[in-house]
């Protein structure tokens, strides 16, 4: 039993599937939401995180970095840079007062976080306003003491103080009640490595030597003649456009506008700047986008991104981080031709378009290329021999209702 989540607005599993899309408990005005921040124990108090303080965000970035989330046999821990938390907590319109942390009174050391940024979501026919909540930590030392509750509280009345009465959230946590469970699958790039690390074994009946032949990939992207380059601010009118009307093959799906396509898929490089080749990876680049354009059209037919998030590696004495990349956004106009679904012509070009992905990744050192069971993504893991994980991602959606999201293809929200 979940003596606080039976408390609030999310379904209840026993429920069944809703009659109609909505709402659990209605938007109140803000004079009617709570005024005081929720109790802490003793000894703690809150504290807005001010992430355009370079000093607070490598405060958070240490507490994740020693107590963010591992894997079940304690092996990896996410590392989130600070690059990566800079653009990952401050998207257009976000609010510091969705940066909640509680400090140690006498100290002020940070022992807990948790992250809301504003977001538009498509659930089926409805347009909702929320929040996406994230990184929420508590100090190992600290924990079991019921201080999540807490956090979690403290940021939906931030919320509701902003007249925001939704959020999405993700997590391998099970809880009541998850809209949709996606699967991560992981593609090997760096054999050697991920072997030493533990992170994949050498299968019975076969040799290292084996799995990087079957692994080896191009030393140059396969469409660049079609007219592959890395995405430019110029793009960003066709990306938007295009990203748009191909997210509405999904069930589940972020709404961007302008700004927001920009921000999520050219920041973290800070100018924009694009090198000509395909070589090397940029010095604390968090976010990499690429598109194909016509060469005679100029028209942008497919874009792909993806973003770099290392992970640290507890007990090997040989590396101390994994360097993951995690599929992002894509999109292809083959989607929008008549009868290109059922000829297979788009599960072509996926697997050309995140063919090339891979390759990037590989010319960039990436070790591993971490993609779930979301969009499209089940029509090319296969031929791109990508592995099934064990790990699993959960999808929850607060004080909204609506039936499942199950099933190929109807996730198009990436966490
Ligand atoms: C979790 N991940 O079930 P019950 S994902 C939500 N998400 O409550 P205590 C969680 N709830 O079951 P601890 C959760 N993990 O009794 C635990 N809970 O009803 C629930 N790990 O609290 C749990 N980060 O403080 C139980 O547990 C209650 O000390 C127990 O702290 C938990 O960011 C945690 O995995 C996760 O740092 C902070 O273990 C800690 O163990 C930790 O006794 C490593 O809490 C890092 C980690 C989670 C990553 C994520 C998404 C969070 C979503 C939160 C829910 C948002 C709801 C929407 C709010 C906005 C609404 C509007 C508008
Ligand atoms: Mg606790």
């Amino acid at each position: 039993d979940h003596k606080f989540w039976a408390t609030q607005p999310v379904p209840h599993p026993e429920e069944g599937p809703p009659e109609a899309d909505g709402y659990i408990e209605p938007a109140v005005p803000r004079e009617q939401v709570r005024q005081e921040p929720y109790p802490l124990p003793k000894d703690f108090e809150w504290s807005f995180v001010d992430l355009n303080k370079p000093d607070e965000l490598k405060e958070v970035y240490d507490l994740l970095s020693a107590n963010y989330v591992e894997d079940d046999h304690a092996t990896f821990r996410f590392r989130y840079s600070a690059e990566f938390l800079d653009w990952a907590l401050k998207p257009p319109g976000f609010h510091k007062e969705w940066h909640v942390g509680v400090r140690v009174s006498s100290n002020k050391k940070l022992v807990g976080f948790i992250a809301g940024v504003p977001i538009a979501l498509r659930i089926r026919g409805n347009a909702v306003r929320a929040s996406e909540i994230n990184y929420l930590c508590v100090h190992k030392k600290l924990r079991s003491k019921r201080l999540a509750p807490v956090l979690i509280k403290e940021v939906t009345r931030q919320c509701h103080l902003k007249g925001i009465f939704q959020a999405i959230y993700t997590g391998g946590v099970l809880l009541p009640t998850p809209v949709s469970t996606c699967r991560y699958f992981h593609r090997s790039i760096n054999d050697r490595k991920l072997v030493d690390v533990g992170f994949t074994h050498i299968p019975r009946n076969s040799t290292m030597a084996r799995l990087q032949r079957l692994h080896k990939l191009a030393t140059a992207p396969t469409l660049v003649n079609a007219g592959l380059r890395e995405m430019h601010n110029k793009d960003v009118p066709q990306v938007a456009e295009l990203f748009t009307r191909y997210m509405h093959r999904f069930q589940l799906s972020p709404i961007m506008d302008h700004d927001e396509i920009r921000h999520q898929f050219l920041s973290g490089l800070g100018d924009g700047d694009a090198p000509k080749d395909f070589k090397g990876k940029r010095d604390r680049q968090v976010v990499w986008a690429y598109v194909v354009e016509n060469p005679t059209t100029h028209k942008i037919t497919d874009f792909f991104t993806f973003y770099y998030l290392p992970s640290t590696v507890m007990q090997s004495i040989k590396h101390d981080t994994v360097e993951a990349a995690y599929l992002f956004y894509y999109a292809t106009d083959v989607a929008f031709q008549e009868g290109a679904e059922e000829d297979g012509r788009v599960k072509k070009r996926l697997n050309e378009l995140l063919g090339d992905a891979l390759i990037i990744a590989g010319l960039a050192g990436f070790d591993v290329f971490n993609a779930l069971s979301l969009m499209d993504n089940m029509k090319f893991v296969e031929d791109l021999k990508f592995g099934k994980g064990d790990g699993l991602l959960n999808y929850y959606l607060y004080n909204w209702r609506t039936s499942p999201v199950s099933g190929i293809n109807q996730v198009g929200d990436v966490p």
